[in-house]
């Protein structure tokens, strides 16, 4: 069995992180034209390294952990037989500290940086801005930004999404609103055998795609539901 999951910032609220759209969250103050496009970057490009250079503080400060969801859906992977992919919305590295080993963060990751100028990918703890240098190339500053996928931009890895959607046999999509594409599509195009599971507090605009919701916080709901497929209950 091919299973593909898709998890949104919900999956990570409980574990500290809000999420985008509810109450307090992380657009609450913030434009998203500001933070979250190129324009915004080009505009005021210290403006968005103090947005990430919080949320990256943040992640790594300690009190922030995988949740129940993150590690039920890591101790899935490690024991099923079949094709495994694991798409993520969030930046966070939640997932990866799980133990989820086939994960494609098509947002991006927080904990990286790249260079505008050359493409360089580098892994990255500490705050950025206008003034920063290149470790490895010192004589670049201020070419790095932060390795995510702003609106406008084209997510990563979208060729191997959609390829395995279309042969994917179980689609679980988890605490995302469905309302940001490509990622909200991908339920689309998966075949008319597949089954899809959406995991969510609320209904989204997708739902009505999806043979089964269940409605509940994926702390509690995701272990519960893969439980019950590794028990043949469900
Ligand atoms: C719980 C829970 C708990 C809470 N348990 N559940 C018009 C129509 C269609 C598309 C467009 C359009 N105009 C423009 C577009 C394209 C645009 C888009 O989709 N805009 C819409 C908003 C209209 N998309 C793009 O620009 C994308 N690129 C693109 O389209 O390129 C062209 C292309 C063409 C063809 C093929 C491929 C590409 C890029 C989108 C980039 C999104 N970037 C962000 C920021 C990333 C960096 C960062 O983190 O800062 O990604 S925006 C933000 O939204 C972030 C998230 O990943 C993304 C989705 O949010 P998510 O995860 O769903 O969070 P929330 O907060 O919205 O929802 C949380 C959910 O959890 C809720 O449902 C809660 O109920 C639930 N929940 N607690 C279970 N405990």
């Amino acid at each position: 069995m091919n299973v593909l999951v898709l998890t949104g910032a919900g999956i990570s609220a409980e574990s500290g992180i809000p999420t985008f759209r509810g109450d307090d969250g992380l657009w609450e103050g913030h434009r998203v034209e500001d933070v979250a496009t190129p324009e915004g970057f080009r505009r005021d490009a210290a403006r968005v390294h103090a947005f990430y250079n919080k949320r990256r503080r943040t992640l790594i400060d300690g009190s922030i952990c995988p949740g129940p969801a993150h590690i039920a859906l890591a101790e899935f992977e490690r024991q099923h037989s079949g094709e495994f992919l694991l798409v993520t919305q969030n930046i966070d590295d939640l997932h990866q500290r799980a133990g989820s080993r086939n994960v494609l963060p098509m947002h991006g990751e927080l904990l990286k940086a790249r260079c505008m100028l050359t493409g360089d990918i580098l892994d990255w703890k500490d705050d950025l801005s206008v003034e920063t240098a290149r470790p490895d190339e010192p004589d670049l500053v201020g070419t790095l930004r932060p390795h995510v996928v702003w609106f406008g931009e084209i997510p990563f890895g979208m060729d191997q999404i959609f390829a395995f959607a279309e042969r994917c046999d179980l689609f679980i999509a988890i605490g995302t609103s469905a309302v940001v594409y490509p990622a909200a599509g991908i339920v689309a195009s998966t075949p008319p055998t597949c089954r899809r599971v959406e995991i969510n507090l609320d209904d989204t605009p997708q739902s009505s795609r999806f043979e089964t919701t269940i409605r509940g916080k994926a702390s509690v709901e995701v272990p519960r539901f893969l439980e019950s497929l590794r028990a043949g209950t469900d």
